[in-house]
């Protein structure tokens, strides 16, 4: 029997810091009516998804607890989950978690269609810089606000469907959707921010787009996977930021994309047994892969000098 799965990806359009968490769930709850609407089973929601994307900014200390959030699901975030419950939808949510012990991770979360929180990450490949660099159009001060994520790359049951999570930056590194294949993740979902401008990241303003797209395509085929990815877009206090939310399919095709950047859905039906002509050919892991091989990428961090490699011009 096909195993399909109503897939939506919800971009959301600049949440200006002015905009209280209630308000801003008050649209996320209006995105998951519109998915509903079209049958979505499984909704995906950006990064930092209560918030104006906050990193952009330097706060002093006691000066930016208010943009994390302390429990999962709170007060402002109970409607979305009780709304999602009512029309039997899942969800995937990132948010700023603070800890009971303080600490800050850039996170999210798989609700399943019962309400329950069935999985979570913390995102690992944190971007930008720690210290305060004045003057510039925004900086981009995650490795200042969170801790890198201790959570590894973890793979749960979505209502029979094996979902892989990740955030953001995370998208780029093909570690991650390889991480995730490897224990059998049938679909990759993540949220993201991607800003016009990130101090030190020299990008041309019309590969932002390129780049973001070929991560998700590359990471889905490469992996027999599919990918679905939601971003924040449009202008956030002033600030722009790509959109290109989508799904990808396991032969690395897009299937559906976000058109505008403003509060948008995108519902496909995926068809998850689609990956796995992939997985029993090229990519059948367990036939071609080489990990004796491949003991470099875990065990060297940046780039250094070639190993050596033992031949006989006579052989
Ligand atoms: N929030 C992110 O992780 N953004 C990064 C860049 C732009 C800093 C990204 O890879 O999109």
């Amino acid at each position: 029997m096909a195993k399909n799965l109503m897939l939506a990806v919800a971009q959301v359009g600049g949440i200006d810091s002015s905009e209280s968490k209630p308000e801003v769930v008050a649209r996320l709850i209006a995105l998951l009516e519109e998915a509903a609407s079209q049958g979505a089973e499984l909704v995906v929601f950006p990064e930092l998804t209560l918030t104006t994307f906050f990193p952009r900014t330097w706060f002093e200390e006691g000066d930016f607890e208010g943009y994390f959030e302390k429990s999962m699901p709170n007060d402002d975030v109970r409607p979305l989950f009780e709304r999602a419950k009512d029309l039997g939808v899942g969800f995937y949510l990132g948010y700023a978690e603070l800890t009971s012990d303080q600490k800050r991770y850039n996170t999210s979360i798989l609700v399943n269609k019962h309400g329950d929180i069935v999985g979570k990450y913390r995102k690992m490949h944190l971007p930008g810089h720690a210290d305060n660099r004045e003057g510039l159009p925004n900086q981009h001060l995650e490795k200042k606000y969170f801790l890198e994520g201790d959570l590894g790359f973890g793979v749960f049951d979505f209502h029979g469907v094996q979902v892989g999570m990740c955030l953001c930056n995370d998208r780029r590194w093909p570690e991650v959707y390889r991480s995730l294949s490897l224990q059998g993740a049938e679909l990759v979902v993540l949220g993201y921010n991607t800003p016009d401008f990130v101090p030190g990241w020299q990008e041309e303003p019309h590969a932002k787009m390129f780049t973001h797209l070929l991560s998700l395509q590359a990471g889905a085929y490469q992996n027999s996977v599919f990918v679905a990815a939601a971003g924040k877009s449009g202008f956030e206090d002033g600030h722009h930021m790509i959109g290109g939310s989508a799904v990808v399919a396991p032969s690395g095709e897009i299937l559906a994309k976000a058109a505008g950047e403003g509060d948008e859905v995108v519902v496909v039906k995926a068809d998850i047994d689609m990956g796995r002509p992939y997985k029993e050919s090229v990519f059948d892991f367990a036939a071609h892969r080489r990990p004796d091989a491949y003991g470099i990428i875990a065990e060297r961090k940046g780039r250094g000098a070639p190993l050596p490699v033992a031949f006989n011009v006579n052989d």
